[in-house]
């Protein structure tokens, strides 16, 4: 069973991958055996990144690359392919946020969100299909949400990306699955990250956050994710273990979606 759970030798470039879910995705992966390439957009959080990988004893591969730039994502994928070698599994992660109320949100931000949160993955993944059709296999993992599934108040741009990075996911499959390559999706629950932060912001008063004490009361297992949470998961899905499991999201959030919430 263990062999099938390995990754060595492959390649696994995470996107985003400076800190939060990311890191953690790409610290699983590289724990299972892989060769880690990531990217992040400012040279601080590439040092402080590469680091946190080295303290972990991971000889990570660090790019400064906006996934929404295609040239700049080609030539990142070029120089992966030439150093590590080719690419087997992506993990589309890096993503942003805007909670704006949707009458407010200008065009443009609404745009910036959709760019990083849908088109990039669909940048990414087109950069390193042509080399796993070649070779006959891959693995493709894009970081959907909650939001691939429910709407909530103020994040309209992130649940319209997220929804339709869940579609990209199965389009991917239906369209690849005959070259032997699978993409799939990780759905996280309420995740502690820079990016949940402001959610988790105690009150003035010292008391919890009024959203912080809802996403614990609407989750099964009353507590927030962290991004070791995602760990199994991903690496389930970027190895031999998940070849036949395509076009899934495989949503880990502690029981959110299953759960009405706590009863009055
Ligand atoms: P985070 O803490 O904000 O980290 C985001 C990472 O993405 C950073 O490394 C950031 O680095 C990078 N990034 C952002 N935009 C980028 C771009 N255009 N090009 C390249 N890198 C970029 O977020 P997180 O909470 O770990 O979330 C990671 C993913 O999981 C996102 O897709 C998010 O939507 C999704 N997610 C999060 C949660 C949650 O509860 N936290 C739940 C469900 C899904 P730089 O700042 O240096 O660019
Ligand atoms: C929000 C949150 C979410 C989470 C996550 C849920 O404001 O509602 O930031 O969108 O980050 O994506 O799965």
């Amino acid at each position: 069973m263990d062999g099938l759970f390995r990754l060595d030798g492959r390649v696994a470039l995470v996107t985003g991958a400076a800190y939060g879910i990311g890191f953690a995705i790409a610290e699983a992966l590289a724990e299972a055996g892989a060769k880690i390439a990531f990217n992040c957009r400012s040279q601080a959080h590439l040092d402080a990144a590469l680091a946190d990988y080295k303290k972990l004893g991971i000889d990570a591969r660090g790019y400064i690359c906006d996934v929404t730039d295609e040239e700049a994502a080609a030539a990142m994928v070029a120089d992966i392919e030439k150093t590590l070698g080719k690419i087997d599994i992506l993990v589309n992660n890096a993503g942003i946020i805007k909670r704006i109320p949707m009458h407010e949100m200008a065009a443009e931000e609404f745009r910036q969100v959709v760019d990083i949160d849908l088109v990039a993955p669909y940048i990414m993944a087109k950069a390193v299909l042509p080399s796993m059709m070649e070779r006959g296999r891959g693995k493709i993992i894009n970081v959907c949400s909650m939001m691939s599934e429910l709407g909530r108040e103020t994040v309209s741009a992130y649940a319209s990306a997220k929804g339709g990075l869940k579609m990209l996911t199965r389009n991917i499959a239906s369209e690849y699955g005959k070259y032997g390559i699978q993409c799939n999706g990780i759905g996280p629950g309420y995740i502690a990250t820079p990016q949940t932060a402001p959610l988790r912001e105690p009150q003035p008063d010292g008391s919890r956050h009024p959203f912080d004490a809802f996403i614990v009361a609407k989750t099964p297992a009353e507590r927030w994710g962290t991004p070791d949470d995602l760990k199994g998961p991903a690496v389930f899905l970027a190895s031999d273990a998940s070849d036949f499991v395509n076009g899934h999201i495989l949503y880990v959030d502690g029981g959110i979606l299953a759960y009405i919430g706590k009863q009055p």
